[in-house]
């Protein structure tokens, strides 16, 4: 019962601070008186008491049961507890610039870029004048471009994420044999369900308009298999003005030109798991059938994508995530709270 109170790192140490030969303080002991007074006011639940145990004083807090012969130091040190809210708090409000992800990027779609090779760091593209067995499908013979797909491009999102995409109607590509003639922005030819690709890999196939940009969410890994259903964008289906979508994880979906025919943002929301997104081009042999084709798809468009921002408008004051608003919160709280304890 004469167990020396002494709070490793603490503010005393029992054996110094005996003062008129009755008070001894150990850290906590200090804390509760200090908080004592307003304590009870508010809730009455701290209560110190002095105990004299072979001419030594303890404290303890009656809430959390601590016998009076317990040693002071199993409580954190009066200096931690007030420092402890403090670092938190700003530990929350560092961490807030790499959470609030709010952005706009402007990025340049190819022809070649074929969405179906998202993620695809496994592959070896062949030239393009080699077939691919097990790849895209080629033309059997030469093409005046000699094109050789691309990986699309892609952006880090978090599951969540509100993705915008906006098209500045620059650019086009030529999606047949040739260079020039006729080409298509990321509406495509405009009419919905004119193109049916199956699955390749483990991204899903696409039903929507022929040529149109599409876009396809992915977690970390590379999606070689199991494919998820096809989204059906015609428009017995989903069509092309939905507002909001929420594709599954490796669910190619239709972006087109990125608004309503109502001039409308349509809003793409990442799912579980998501860490990318990625942008790219629908082809095939007539825009059906197995993916491919893109061997001759010169040409190129901008867009620009908005994550959780609008994409039409330059970024003067970017908007933090829902979770780094709570963060923000979080932080604020107890820094108030923590300032209130010293
Ligand atoms: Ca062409
Ligand atoms: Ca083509």
């Amino acid at each position: 019962m004469n167990r020396v109170i002494s709070s490793r790192n603490n503010v005393c140490d029992y054996r110094n601070r005996v003062h008129g030969g009755q008070i001894s303080i150990c850290g906590c002991r200090q804390f509760l008186q200090q908080r004592q007074t307003s304590l009870r006011k508010k809730t009455n639940r701290f209560v110190i008491q002095q105990l004299s145990l072979s001419g030594r004083d303890f404290a303890y807090h009656r809430n959390r049961a601590f016998h009076p012969a317990e040693d002071c130091s199993m409580l954190p040190s009066s200096f931690a507890r007030r420092l402890a809210p403090t670092l938190l708090a700003l530990l929350c409000l560092a961490a807030l610039p790499s959470l609030a992800r709010a952005t706009v990027v402007a990025s340049t779609i190819k022809g070649s870029d074929s969405i179906w090779l998202a993620g695809r760091t496994d592959l070896l593209i062949p030239d393009a004048s080699q077939p691919w067995p097990g790849g895209m499908v080629r033309h059997a013979g030469p093409t005046p471009e000699e094109i050789k797909e691309t990986l699309p491009p892609g952006f880090a999102v978090t599951a969540g994420s509100v993705i915008r995409v906006l098209d500045p109607a620059s650019g086009g590509i030529s999606f047949f044999n040739g260079f020039g003639g006729t080409t298509y922005g990321p509406e495509g030819n405009g009419v919905p369900g004119s193109s049916s690709i199956s699955a390749f890999g483990g991204l899903s196939g696409y039903l929507g308009t022929q040529g149109a940009l599409v876009g396809v969410f992915l977690s970390d890994g590379v999606p070689v298999s199991n494919p998820p259903a096809t989204l059906d964008f015609t428009n017995a289906g989903l069509g092309i003005n939905f507002l909001t979508l929420a594709p599954e994880l490796q669910q190619v979906f239709y972006i087109g030109n990125g608004v309503t025919s109502g001039g409308v943002f349509q809003e793409f929301i990442a799912p579980a798991g998501a860490t990318r997104v990625f942008f790219g081009i629908s082809d095939s042999f007539n825009f059906n059938g197995a993916p491919g084709a893109f061997d001759d798809n010169d040409g190129a468009y901008q867009i620009r994508v908005g994550i959780n921002e609008d994409p039409g408008n330059p970024i003067t004051n970017p908007v933090p995530e829902p979770s780094g608003l709570l963060l923000l919160a979080a932080g604020m709280g107890l820094l108030w709270r923590s300032r209130r304890s010293i």
